[in-house]
């Protein structure tokens, strides 16, 4: 570990380098092609994302938002102190900043893959929040989730917002929230961002802004490829397209080929033929009676629920 500075310490768990041309290819010369939604998150993709949270159609994140800053002291008020809040993918370590004042924990604990993101975002934190103990840890998803508990009572708060829990299909989504489950601990709990079900207009439009920015950061992925890989996607023959598919009740995000694409994928060359689609993200839709039923099946006992007035988004809490 690295002590850098008086309340914040970096603990490095050297997460495993995944074989980016290994996995690409692979899901690319699936029967049904498909692509990680993590790639959509190199630099370019990360400010594209925090640009379509701007945009009128895309209401998840400003809603999320205000439900933290409406609730927060009454969820508070159902934890009794917590004394740390965890946060597995903190990114910009931006949606924390509200708990971070309203509840003082004595410790916040970010848990990220990328390392720069990490201590960019942790360093500025730790100045702005000098009462709280930053414990900033690299690693990712599968090394968070199996921390060791905490020795604190009360456990640990741990904060998943964004309906980032959306992105897993169901079965991995429920081992997901199982790993929660372990990384909150004994007299732990969850507090987690779930996005709710709609009429299809307005989850479609929330995927198809009108600026484009959507678009944008889905194509991203294919520039994000074409530089890491060089797989020469000719991208101004890539469609993106995004739909909600109401059977399996979520939104559909796929980049379709405009024409035969040749790719370059180390030594492999492969040909993708016109009006393929690569499958590139899911993003689940629930219902407050659904999620709340999916958390207790990870062993979860939900102790609220908060919604907006129009119930675009759920905020649930429930401990261990
Ligand atoms: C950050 C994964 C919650 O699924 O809505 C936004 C990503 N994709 N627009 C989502 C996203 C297209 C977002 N999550």
């Amino acid at each position: 570990e690295q002590q850098l500075g008086p309340n914040l310490t970096f603990y490095d768990l050297h997460p495993p380098a995944t074989d980016m041309l290994e996995e690409v290819t692979r899901s690319l010369t699936a029967p049904r092609p498909h692509l990680h939604p993590k790639y959509f998150y190199d630099e370019a993709g990360s400010r594209l994302f925090d640009a379509i949270t701007t945009t009128e159609e895309y209401y998840p994140t400003r809603t999320e938002a205000a439900l933290l800053a409406r609730y927060s002291s009454e969820i508070q008020a159902q934890l009794g102190h917590a004394n740390t809040i965890a946060e597995p993918g903190a990114g910009s370590c931006q949606k924390v900043r509200l708990l971070l004042e309203r509840w003082s924990p004595e410790r916040y604990m970010p848990l990220e893959i990328s390392r720069d993101c990490l201590l960019q975002s942790t360093r500025q934190l730790s100045r702005d929040f000098p009462e709280v103990q930053i414990d900033a840890v690299c690693a990712d998803y599968c090394q968070a989730l199996s921390l060791p508990a905490d020795n604190l009572p009360g456990g640990r708060v741990v904060f998943f917002p964004g309906s980032t829990i959306g992105n897993f299909d169901p079965a991995e989504r429920s081992a997901f929230l199982r790993g929660l489950h372990h990384l909150a601990g004994p007299g732990g709990a969850l507090l987690i961002g779930a996005d709710l079900q709609k009429e299809a207009s307005r989850l479609n439009a929330a995927y198809n802004d009108a600026q484009g920015l959507t678009a944008a950061f889905n194509l991203n992925a294919l520039h994000h490829l074409n530089n890491a890989l060089g797989c020469q996607f000719d991208v101004n023959n890539m469609r993106h397209v995004a739909f909600y598919n109401e059977t399996a009740q979520r939104i559909e995000m796929h980049l379709e080929c405009l024409c035969d694409q040749e790719l370059h994928l180390g030594h492999h060359q492969i040909t993708l033929k016109g009006g393929t689609r690569i499958h590139t993200e899911n993003s689940y839709k629930f219902t407050v009676e659904g999620f709340t039923r999916e958390l207790m099946d990870a062993g979860f006992r939900p102790r609220g629920c908060w919604t907006d007035s129009d119930d675009l988004f759920s905020l649930h809490l429930a401990s261990t």
